[in-house]
Formats: C-alpha cells, sequence, structure tokens
C-alpha cells in the first residue's frame, strides 16, 4: 500500500546526465546486479509503483546504440520508481527501415503479454539526461523529447512529435496507432501528429530543461523521396491504415537478458 516516491520537483534540472559510451559490464552480469527478469523486466518492490509502462525500440544494424541505451536506461527507469518491460523490435530484411511499422508491431506484442497503460516509442539514440523526465504517460499525449542537444536543446518546429513520446494505450489505440507505410527516413512522426490531432487530442511538453535528451552520434540518414506524398494523402488512410490492419511475422523471439527481443518480417 506504500506508493512510490516520485520525484518531479525540477531540482535535478541544472545537471544534465550523460551516458557511457563505452560500457564494459557484460548484460547478464547488468541483468543480475540490478534484479532484472529475463525479457528486461523489472518494477520496485519495496513499494507500489504508479506507473506500469512497455518501451518500445525499433531496432536494425546499430548494435553500439543498443548497448550504450541499455546499460543507460534500466538504471534511469529503477530511479524513477518504473514497472517496466523493455522491447527491441528488430527489422529484418534488406528493405527501407519502417519505424512507424515497428512501433505498430511492438505495441501488438507488448499488449499480448501484460495490460500495460503506458507506452514509450522512442529512438535508442536518445538518452534522457534529466531525472525528472518522467518514463510515464500523461493526459494528454506527451512529446518527450523536446530539447535535443543536435538541435541547440530547441524545439525545431511545434509540430515535431519525433524521437521519444509517451502515450497510453487508449491514446494510441484511438490515433489507430502509426501509419505502417512510411519506408524510409521521415514524416512518419508528422503524419502520426496529424492523427492525434484528428482525434481531437492535444499534446503536452514537459519545460525544455526537463526534456533534454543526448543524441548518439551516427551518420545522417538520408530523407525518403515518398515522404511528402505520404504525409499530404495520409488524412485519408487515418481509418484504414494503422494498428487495425497490421501485417507482419515474427520471425525469432527471445527473452534476452535486458530487453524482449522479437525479429520481424514486415
Ligand atoms: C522533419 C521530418 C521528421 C523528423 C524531423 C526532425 C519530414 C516530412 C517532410 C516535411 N519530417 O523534417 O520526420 O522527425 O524533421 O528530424 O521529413
Amino acid at each position: 500500500n506504500n506508493a512510490c516516491f516520485i520525484s518531479i520537483t525540477g531540482r535535478r534540472s541544472s545537471y544534465l546526465m550523460y551516458p557511457d559510451e563505452n560500457p564494459k559490464e557484460e548484460p547478464l552480469a547488468l541483468a543480475q546486479r540490478l534484479g532484472i527478469l529475463p525479457g528486461g523486466q523489472w518494477k520496485p518492490t519495496n513499494c507500489q509503483p504508479y506507473y506500469n509502462i512497455a518501451v518500445i525500440l525499433p531496432y536494425r544494424n546499430r548494435w553500439n546504440q543498443l548497448t550504450i541505451f541499455m546499460n543507460y536506461i534500466h538504471p534511469f527507469l529503477q530511479l524513477q520508481n518504473i514497472d517496466y518491460r523493455i522491447f527491441v523490435i528488430e527489422q529484418s530484411q534488406i528493405k527501407e527501415f519502417n519505424r512507424a511499422k515497428l512501433f505498430n508491431i511492438g505495441f501488438n506484442e507488448a499488449i499480448k503479454t501484460n495490460d500495460f497503460h503506458c507506452f514509450i516509442f522512442q529512438d535508442i539514440d536518445l538518452i534522457p539526461q534529466n531525472l525528472d523526465n518522467i518514463y510515464a504517460c500523461t493526459k494528454m499525449p506527451r512529446h518527450m523529447s523536446s530539447s535535443v542537444n543536435t538541435f541547440r536543446y530547441n524545439l525545431p518546429y511545434t509540430g515535431l512529435f519525433g524521437g521519444a513520446i509517451a502515450l497510453t494505450r487508449q491514446q494510441f489505440e484511438t490515433a489507430n496507432g502509426f501509419s505502417n507505410i512510411f519506408f524510409g527516413w521521415g514524416g512518419e512522426d508528422d503524419d502520426f501528429y496529424s492523427r492525434l490531432q484528428s482525434r481531437g487530442y492535444l499534446v503536452t511538453r514537459f519545460g525544455p530543461d526537463v526534456a533534454q535528451y543526448y543524441m548518439l552520434t551516427h551518420k545522417k540518414e538520408v530523407p525518403s523521396h515518398t515522404r511528402f506524398t505520404n504525409l499530404e494523402n495520409g488524412a485519408s488512410r487515418f481509418d484504414t491504415d494503422g494498428i487495425k490492419d497490421l501485417k507482419y511475422e515474427v520471425l525469432n523471439y527471445q527473452l534476452r537478458p535486458l530487453y524482449s527481443w522479437i525479429l520481424v518480417n514486415i
């Protein structure tokens, strides 16, 4: 009955955390030290957690970043006293990356395992730097990464809804999830923002001092050519193209020490 203490005070806001970009600890050793269950699950045992979340991470061919991210995010979530499980959804074939569809798949697989209340959809190259940026959902869909170092900690445009976002199951289902047709870089997050707007949702953000993220370096992606047309006629597909018509094949599913790994053919 003793609810977990959660600090959202802003007091730490002047203190920016950074990841260890060269972590040495083996996954199994880390999982044992932090009490993480197979599949990347953990919850506080000495108090009753407020939040039960699934973290959904689309993935392909970024092993080094995944290692850095895992080493950082587990202690981070544990300090926030969150009941969580981490899912890595890996796209198999040599086709352009489809971040949005991998999010839909992650959502669909996660709800089969547990009655998650809240979903964090995020990129593995984004490291939350402030512990007050709580990994939980609010009344409105929340854009969590509004203040990223590569944008000099500024929001590039008001409708940006990429990077890291938090939505309740109900919010995500009302939007019919993401569009499945965005292959390659760009636009899928803008389309998702339009979906939320079309359903009457306003989105929220924490202050820029709390919403700070550090982006791990990588080559800049080449934007896709189809993103403009997909965006333009997006509204015609809000009801039909999403989690309702989601089709994919699970090729492999493993409970790894730090996360649940699902390899999919999309
Ligand atoms: C935008 C991209 C987003 C991306 C942000 C931040 C598009 C659609 C055509 C205008 N949108 O330009 O997907 O998250 O930049 O990098 O490319």
